[in-house]
């Protein structure tokens, strides 16, 4: 659906929901694809994702009592969800709103004046599963509302850190501040060089002249809530623990790849030994990448992308069949630069560097390995980078 389309879907809805759509507003917040940069978030090392073009909408109106009612367009069945005053529940709501009414509990949690409730109807074109961000597209888009709506004075950054808040601690999922930053702060054909340990970031000019970025769903649905997920966030604190035994340091996002392997040693478990690997090769790797893309060297960024994924897939194990095959088949092109896995892993989309005329017999010929050996097909979207969150 083009936007002006959405637009109507929206106050159609509105309208038979809730009446009267007089005053109403219509919002938006972007997904996002990570260049570069995985599982470095919540270990002080450098991110490199943009915002796109796909996200989450609303069309908003302000209520007269305190009530939130929420309606998705997406999520057929679940009718309208009312939220009163004692319907925010963290941890235990587990209903597709829970990431719009965490961000609201989240807000009041942090003093911010909460006036009034809303209505509100919601449409979203990421992919559901995708690892493309719904989820922190949601929350973004529930803060720029509140922002907005309410006059809040909060800044995009702390909009960020608002929707990881209510997404750690509201859905209990444990997820660094990446997502919610990507898509708080896009900026159209840009990428966003973050230092998560600082939340300093600069802007890097996505560049590709004969190139494109091409995002390959596996079409297997991931879901980070309850997955290894956590689990490799643990892994990762505890190899820092023992570093840090060794050297000052606040985060393995300060070590040297160097550093690294001379201390390597004191980590006696393979396991952890593997995840630290990781995740100070990949920052180190993420901060090489954006030098690369600086100077033009897309050859350069396309092997960074290929060592990420191999260490995503070997060191830190969140790959799967279905990633691995989609990077395989990508990479055995002669027109690909490289090509990884992109987001949190165990399913989702893969982002592939490559020659733009050669764009379309590369999906014919990656589509149809993937769905001789998976048994299903995969689907291809053309990376559209955005801007963040706006009023439509
Ligand atoms: C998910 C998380 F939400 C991010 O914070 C990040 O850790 C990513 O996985 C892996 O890089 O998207």
């Amino acid at each position: 659906m083009r936007e002006e389309e959405i637009k109507k879907a929206l106050e159609e809805k509105f309208s038979e929901l809730y009446g009267n759509t007089e005053g109403i507003r219509y919002f938006f917040a972007p997904g996002r694809v990570n260049l570069i940069g995985e599982h470095t978030d919540y270990n002080g090392g450098h991110v490199f994702p943009c915002a796109l073009s796909m996200g989450s909408y609303a069309a908003v109106k302000k209520r007269e009592d305190k009530n939130f009612r929420f309606y998705s367009l997406n999520v057929e069945g679940a009718g309208v969800i009312s939220a009163g005053e004692h319907d925010f529940t963290p941890l235990e709501d587990k209903q597709w709103a829970a990431y719009l009414k965490g961000v609201i509990w989240a807000m009041e949690k942090r003093g911010l004046e909460i006036p009034c409730g809303l209505d509100l109807v919601l449409y979203g074109n990421i992919p559901n599963g995708s690892g493309l961000s719904s989820s922190a597209s949601l929350e973004v888009l529930m803060g720029s509302i509140c922002k907005e709506l309410y006059g809040l004075s909060v800044s995009f950054p702390e909009l960020a850190l608002i929707g990881q808040y209510s997404e750690n601690n509201y859905n209990g999922m444990n997820c660094g501040i990446m997502d919610q930053f990507a898509s708080a702060m896009g900026k159209k054909d840009h990428a966003i060089f973050l230092d998560t340990a600082t939340l300093q970031f600069s802007y890097a000019p996505i560049v590709l002249k004969d190139h494109c970025i091409i995002i390959s769903n596996t079409n297997k649905k991931h879901k980070l809530i309850g997955s290894a997920y956590n689990d490799r966030r643990r892994e990762s604190e505890e190899a820092l623990k023992i570093l840090q035994k060794f050297r000052p340091i606040k985060s393995l996002g300060e070590l040297s790849d160097e550093d690294f392997f001379a201390l390597e040693k004191e980590i006696s478990n393979p396991i952890i030994r593997m995840r630290a690997k990781h995740a100070v090769l990949e920052n180190n790797r993420t901060i090489a990448a954006k030098k690369a893309l600086e100077e033009g060297d897309l050859h350069r960024f396309g092997e960074l992308m290929n060592l990420s994924h191999d260490s995503l897939r070997d060191d830190y194990e969140v790959s799967c069949e279905e990633l691995d095959t989609l990077v395989d088949a990508a990479r055995d092109l002669p027109y690909v630069y490289g090509s990884r896995m992109t987001g949190g892993g165990f399913g989702g989309c893969t982002v592939t560097l490559l020659e733009k005329d050669k764009k379309e017999e590369f999906m014919r010929k990656v589509a149809e390995i993937y769905e001789r050996k998976i048994g299903y097909p995969c689907s291809f979207y053309e990376a559209e980078i955005s801007d963040g969150p706006r009023e439509l």
